[in-house]
């Protein structure tokens, strides 16, 4: 009788750290989504305007958001000054100034599992610079 009770107890032991194991690393294959937060118009007078959203994962962390105007990607900043949550708000500073003119911002994220927003979900806005 002891030597079944502690082979059970073994088994079921392993059948533990089986479905711990699970839940611990899920397959994630998603970027996270990006929520932009909507401006009043569709203009500004900023040369260096900002955008803010809020981004979320449903596995794993938003580990990086980053905004390009062109060629370049740049980052953004998580507004609680680090991107580590499944949840993320953050905010992106336009650093090159723009000249007059029509723009569209693409924005993408990443998560801590090397999930990058595919060319095809990238999240974008379409606006003016007009200066005063
Ligand atoms: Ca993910
Ligand atoms: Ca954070």
């Amino acid at each position: 009788m002891i030597l079944f009770g502690a082979e059970n107890s073994i088994f079921e032991n392993e059948l533990h750290v089986f479905h711990h194991g699970e839940h611990e690393s899920p397959a994630d294959t998603f970027a996270p989504t990006i929520q932009l937060n909507e401006w009043e118009n569709v203009f500004t007078r900023s040369r260096n305007p900002t955008f803010s959203g809020h981004a979320s994962d449903d596995i794993g962390e938003v580990v990086a958001i980053q905004y390009k105007i062109g060629d370049i990607w740049n980052n953004c900043l998580a507004s609680d000054g680090l991107f580590d949550e499944q949840e993320e708000e953050f905010i992106c500073e336009i650093e090159n100034s723009l000249a007059d003119g029509e723009y569209r911002i693409y924005f993408r994220a990443e998560d801590n599992n090397v999930n990058l927003t595919d060319i095809s979900n990238y999240s974008y806005f379409d606006f003016l610079f007009l200066k005063d």
